[in-house]
């Protein structure tokens, strides 16, 4: 297949001219893991510096891959004292995730290897570092905004380079596993754990494998009724119990080192164990049963609420339907069972409050789901670079026991001391010749890789790191990205829903203002604006949502006075003439920030066509096209949502400018 596709950050720009040097690599063990490492230094060394590299014996090489039983798994040490460089670890991947971190230090340092000194240990702060793909068999991909399926085409599976160009950039990012289909499992994903799937399926995995990465496949709770003959799917039923071993033998013994199974259950109109009667634990329980001989884990998402339901009373709430749910079942889930849990308790929205189940769930592993195809922030033809959302939500201290309980910490297992746990992100990949369809978006798979890695990473950090790996050592490109990337969200979001509302966005797509637009609001809009107030009272006088939370962060929330005003809306209902603490009341707020928000986009466009001749042509000319569209497409948010209010309250804003276009 003719490589149609770009590099991202493994593009290795040269770095110094060195065609007469050659570098040595030497392994004291060997494996297919170890392989790749091997290649992955060959091709990036030789592209940075035009030199050679070859194999050679371990006491003379210039790199040393060495074994260190000391550290642990995925672990790694680099020593690099200009004339020779070691890299050690525990287990292949270490040996594999160092060779990617030296060739990121040489760029970032931008040295010959010989003048490399540099001492780095790391081990990976989350076990489970998962990239969640939401792709269907035919070939689309449920919110996904950067072409077409990277694993499936006309129900088929597809194992190419392009497998392998993945693979490379999840591995270098830090990933270890991926779910490669929708957990909406529909149509031939149903048969996806069958004969008609296992070969291809096997020659994927080997690709992942090789890359330190295990596959995850996501099921369908009903799978004996649909593939078996069985007339119930009741966990509790034996029969409903055996069909599930039997299948997962003949998983594991075709798919053998198989990560396990992801299941959506209850949710959006998929079946799960309510329909028996049963509870979530009783489900998730007779799967991990079921794949426990094999290693197997059962990653079981948590976004369950009832998207029909009649909230028009004061305490029905979309927001505590996670915790209530689950709360009850804490430390009842098998060790193979991890539970997935989305950032906030509504969904993906460009602002929430930490899911307070989070907070709340003492004896449970927990994943954190987080959301990097941009389905409610701009679906990348908007840049929207969400590390500094991401960073916000990890040190987001949940005051929930003495220990330490920030999200970072609880989803270590810190609190429930138990192994398994981390950070899974929606994927924004698909088969686009850059992969994400912007070229900014990028930096968001790369970013929650580094991140839920080495969980210490500033968002600062990881945007200079991309933008030096993707385009090189070129100061005013970088200057402008960085720039550019680390203001993103919080342009996006002043153009979009206020402090916290949320959607505002056309209903089932989810692009483009429409302030009425949530699709579940036939009893009432999301945000229940009235001519005098706006935003949902979820204190413990409104919905009772706040009383989720350990009782300082409760407090915090609850009084208006402390409630962090970025999401004052999302926890009070206000009168547009509340005074926020920059001395502008709510609607006055709400104006400036949508034309704010429209300005700065408009500089954006301006900023990137100071770029020209700096990027790639073909870079170039993409990005100047979606930031075209987002300076538009910001106009028509700031007018749509203004005239909104404005016509709402039938109040000017202060400073004349004119709402209704
Ligand atoms: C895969 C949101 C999205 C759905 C998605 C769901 C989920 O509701 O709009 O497309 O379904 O989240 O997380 O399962």
């Amino acid at each position: 297949m003719k490589k149609t596709w770009t590099n991202c950050w493994l593009e290795y720009p040269l770095i110094q001219d060195q065609p007469d040097v050659t570098i040595t690599v030497a392994s004291e063990w060997d494996g297919v893991i170890i392989n790749r490492a091997y290649h992955e230094l060959k091709r990036g060394l030789e592209s940075l510096y035009h030199c050679q590299v070859t194999q050679a014996v371990v006491t003379t090489a210039d790199i040393r891959f060495l074994k260190d039983p000391g550290l642990s798994a995925e672990g790694y040490t680099i020593n690099a004292k200009k004339d020779s460089c070691t890299i050690s670890a525990g287990d292949e991947k270490g040996i594999l995730y160092g060779s990617f971190a030296l060739l990121r230090q040489l760029q970032i340092a931008q040295c010959p290897l010989h003048e490399l000194t540099w001492q780095e240990t790391k081990v990976p702060s989350n076990p489970l570092r998962l990239m969640i793909h939401w792709d269907n068999l035919p070939g689309d991909i449920e919110r996904g905004y950067a072409g077409d399926s990277l694993f499936f085409k006309n129900n088929h599976i597809l194992v190419n380079e392009r497998s392998i160009d993945y693979a490379r950039l999840a591995a270098s990012a830090g990933f270890n596993g991926l779910v490669i289909n929708n957990s909406n499992v529909a149509g031939a994903a149903i048969e996806l754990i069958s004969d008609r799937f296992y070969a291809p399926l096997s020659r994927l995995q080997e690709i992942f494998h090789q890359y330190g990465l295990k596959l995850f496949i996501a099921v369908d709770f009903t799978m004996p009724m649909l593939m078996g003959d069985l007339e119930t799917a009741d966990p509790t039923d034996p029969d409903v119990q055996s069909w599930w071993q039997r299948k997962a033998k003949e998983v594991w013994e075709n798919l053998p080192g198989l990560g396990g199974f992801m299941v959506k259950a209850d949710s959006e109109g998929r079946p799960g164990p309510y329909a028996y009667g049963k509870n979530h634990a009783d489900g998730a329980n007779m799967l991990a049963d079921a794949v426990a001989p094999y290693g197997g884990l059962i990653l079981w998402r948590c976004f369950v609420y009832d998207c029909q339901q009649d909230w028009r009373d004061t305490v029905t709430d979309r927001a505590k339907a996670g915790y209530d749910h689950y709360m009850p079942l804490d430390g009842c889930f098998r060790d193979n069972v991890v539970l997935e849990i989305k950032n906030g308790p509504m969904d993906f929205q460009v602002r929430e409050p930490v899911s307070p189940l989070i907070g709340g769930l003492a004896k449970t592993q927990m994943l954190l789901e987080v959301q990097i195809t941009q389905e409610y922030t701009g679906q990348q033809r908007h840049v929207c670079y969400l590390l500094p959302w991401f960073r916000q939500i990890l040190d987001q201290d949940m005051c929930c026991w003495e220990g330490p309980s920030k999200v970072s910490d609880l989803i270590q297992g810190k609190r429930c001391g138990k192994p398994l746990g981390g950070i899974s992100a929606i994927a924004n990949t698909g088969n686009d010749p850059n992969w994400t369809g912007h070229d900014l978006a990028a930096a968001n798979f790369y970013g929650i890789g580094r991140l839920a890695f080495d969980i210490s990473l500033s968002p600062e950090t990881i945007a200079r790191e991309w933008i030096r790996l993707t385009y090189g050592d070129q100061p005013k490109v970088e200057e402008v990205l960085f720039d550019i990337l680390m203001n993103s969200w919080p342009v996006y979001e002043k153009y979009n829903a206020p402090l916290g509302i949320g959607w505002m966005c056309n209903p089932g797509f989810h692009y483009g203002p429409n302030p009425n637009g949530y699709e579940y609001s036939r009893w009432g809009t999301y945000h229940r604006a009235d001519h005098q107030a706006l935003g949902i009272d979820r204190t413990t006088a409104g919905t009772g949502y706040t009383a989720q939370y350990a009782p300082n962060l409760q407090k915090l929330y609850e009084d208006v006075e402390t409630c962090p005003e970025e999401m004052i809306l999302f926890f009070h209902r206000l009168p547009y003439s509340y005074m926020l603490k920059t001395g502008k009341n709510i609607l006055q707020h709400i104006y400036d920030t949508h034309f704010e928000g429209a300005e700065q986009a408009a500089q954006f466009l301006s900023r990137i066509e100071g770029l020209a001749g700096l990027l790639p042509d073909d870079v170039y000319a993409r990005m100047h096209e979606r930031f075209t569209l987002q300076k538009e497409n910001a106009e028509e948010w700031r007018d749509v949502v203004n005239t909104f209010f404005y016509r709402m309250t039938g109040i000017p804003d202060e400073h004349g400018r004119t709402i209704y276009p």
